[in-house]
């Protein structure tokens, strides 16, 4: 019998949901690694802060974001890319911290997906209101490996798609720990998240934190 009074990280036992051929969620998957990541995230925030970039028809997107990594995501006037450089400040992007890159791998490998060597982490900042319209994930050179990623801090409803923009739209509930692996059949899948509800998390406050793990180059 467990008599532990409180729901601390430790008493987080993970389960896995399976969404679809190729995609799952590792619930309370990095739980017990949220120490480790929020450090790391400090790390490269020191120098690379948190910027909302603009698309290329000049909107300023309502989520934040940096990169660590080889290369990381950028957005401008002149459309999408993978760089090596922070256009704010022309530094390489940080290295991946070996703590992310070892959860990363661990991720996929429980998905059934042994190979996974990310080479980019895209880190997306959202407050209350913070929304990612519909798109697919398609800059990627290896579109055989799949995206892994980890949701911290306040929940999110994550919108999936199909193959056309127009198609059903299914919802999930992403929480604080929760690691969700995309490959196969659903690597190029439609998604985005919907606009996030005002709330508070212990240990991250009133953002949600996603980093999400790539085979970009
Ligand atoms: C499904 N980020 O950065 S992560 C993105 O919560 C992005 O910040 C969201 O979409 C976020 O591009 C969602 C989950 C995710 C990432 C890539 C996917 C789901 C995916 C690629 C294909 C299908
Ligand atoms: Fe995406």
């Amino acid at each position: 019998m467990n008599y532990s009074l409180f729901d601390d990280a430790s008493d987080m036992q993970p389960w896995i949901e399976p969404i679809c051929e190729g995609a799952l969620i590792l619930r309370h998957f990095s739980v017990s690694d949220e120490i480790a990541l929020l450090d790391g995230i400090q790390q490269i925030l020191s120098k690379h802060p948190f910027r909302q970039m603009r698309t290329p028809n000049g909107h300023r997107m309502s989520v934040a974001m940096t990169c660590c990594g080889e290369v990381g995501w950028v957005s401008d006037s002149n459309g999408y890319r993978y760089s090596a450089y922070d256009p704010e400040n022309g530094e390489h992007w940080p290295a991946m911290p070996d703590s992310f890159y070892l959860l990363a791998v661990q991720a996929a490998q429980e998905a059934g997906f042994p190979d996974f060597k990310p080479d980019s982490c895209l880190i997306n900042q959202y407050q209350a209101r913070s929304h990612l319209s519909l798109h697919q994930d398609k800059d990627e050179k290896n579109l055989g490996a799949p995206i892994v990623s980890f949701s911290l801090g306040i929940p999110a409803t994550f919108l999936f798609g199909g193959m056309q923009r127009t198609d059903a739209i299914q919802r999930y509930h992403l929480a604080h720990g929760d690691v969700v692996v995309w490959g196969g059949p659903a690597r190029l899948r439609y998604h985005g998240v919907a606009p996030i509800k005002e709330a508070a998390h212990p240990l991250l406050g009133t953002q949600r934190i996603n980093l999400t793990f790539r085979e970009a180059i």
